[in-house]
């Protein structure tokens, strides 16, 4: 019998990262997370989440956004519909709100777990079915430290959790980023991948100065050097290097995608449900960057486990992740809102199997952390 849509919940719960986390727009010591709660007629209930980096540093939503336009303009959409085509229930959503795509992937995530749960099935199966069982998963360096970084490089080595790292970058002059990342690459040697992310923070000009530096120093990816939009400077400097490009802020959706490679772009796209509007549509941009012979990368806006969670379902679905993932953001978190915590090991992340996404909230933590 096909279900209702009765309950929608908001809430923002903010958790402590385990260090400083600085990127080239911010640094960050706390996550916070819209965390919402669809409940249907028949008691069941999913668990959605909405997240974003640094409040307004990163891109145009904040968490307090998420939370109030969901709870006035897009929650009302939802109320009182059946749950038998969640397809159905996000044009709903998309012919009647513009942009806030963090906020829709949240209800997007929800809806996939309540509908996993109301069939029996896990997330992975309602987008086709899982290839992989274990998705990998690099670290993120980002202490603003080298040689922090590298200590942090290393236990993670030995542990086995992790053995490709990306360097947050961009904030510096690009010779002191440079020699930052050189020294981090020599510490580690040929074991470990390292990549960089520079968040947009260089010119073509800089890019071309930093990128054959980095070539240099053994680095295998340069993620996102130029400002987002400019895709005909990241075209060239993709055709100019042999060291590999991976387009983030530059692609947000399969329409982005398109863009890219219609200027000749030859590298990766790192994909993400909350620029896309949700899994659907990230995978949409799967499609249009397999048809376009580029290469492809699970990518996070650090969100807690509920979105990694439901990210990993969705990257489960490809038939390859070229550069891997970086799933790891329940990792940079002091603690977690669910009883089970997913399953980091062996350089990377198990797909969760039980129906829906797979996890369940643990009501006391919420409630430490819920803001008040
Ligand atoms: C980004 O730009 O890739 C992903 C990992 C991380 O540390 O920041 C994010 C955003
Ligand atoms: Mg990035």
């Amino acid at each position: 019998m096909t279900s209702k849509i009765t309950h929608i919940e908001t809430m923002l719960v903010d958790i402590p990262t385990i260090r400083p986390h600085k990127l080239s727009m911010t640094s960050m010591a706390v996550q916070t997370m819209v965390i919402v709660r669809i409940k249907d007629d028949q008691g069941r209930e999913g668990l959605g989440e909405g997240t974003t980096i640094g409040g307004l540093a990163y891109g145009p939503e904040s968490p307090e956004s998420i939370k109030m336009n969901i709870d006035t303009y897009l929650a009302p959409l939802l109320i009182d519909q059946p749950l038998h085509s969640i397809k159905l229930l996000i044009q709903r959503l998309s012919m009647s709100v513009r942009g806030n795509m963090i906020a829709k992937s949240a209800l997007q995530t929800a809806l996939l777990d309540l509908q996993g749960k109301h069939l029996g099935v896990p997330v992975s199966t309602l987008l086709g079915g899982a290839i992989h069982q274990h998705i990998p998963c690099l670290w993120v360096l980002a202490s603003g430290d080298t040689d922090k970084d590298i200590t942090e490089a290393k236990a993670l080595i030995a542990s086995g959790r992790h053995c490709d790292f990306k360097l947050k970058i961009g904030s510096r002059h690009v010779n002191d980023d440079v020699a930052h990342v050189a020294a981090i690459k020599a510490a580690l040697g040929d074991s470990a991948s390292v990549r960089v992310d520079v968040n947009q923070a260089w010119d073509e000009s800089t890019a071309t100065k930093g990128m054959a530096a980095l070539q240099e120093a053994g680095v295998d990816l340069v993620e996102q050097p130029t400002p987002a939009k400019e895709w005909d400077a990241l075209s060239r400097l993709s055709q100019k290097f042999t060291i590999p490009i991976l387009a983030d802020e530059g692609v947000a959706d399969a329409s982005d995608v398109f863009q890219l490679a219609q200027r000749g772009f030859n590298g990766g796209i790192a994909l993400k449900i909350a620029k896309a509007g949700g899994p659907i549509e990230a995978l949409y941009a799967a499609t249009v960057s397999l048809a376009s012979g580029m290469e492809l990368y699970g990518g996070t806006l650090l969100e807690g486990s509920i979105g990694t969670a439901v990210s990993i379902h969705a990257w489960s679905t490809l038939p390859k992740l070229h550069w891997g993932s970086e799933m790891f953001g329940p990792l940079l978190l002091q603690d977690d809102i669910i009883k089970q915590p997913l399953c980091y090991h062996n350089n990377g992340v198990d797909v969760p199997d039980a129906p829906g996404l797979g996890i369940e909230i643990d009501e006391e933590k919420l409630a430490l952390y819920r803001r008040k």
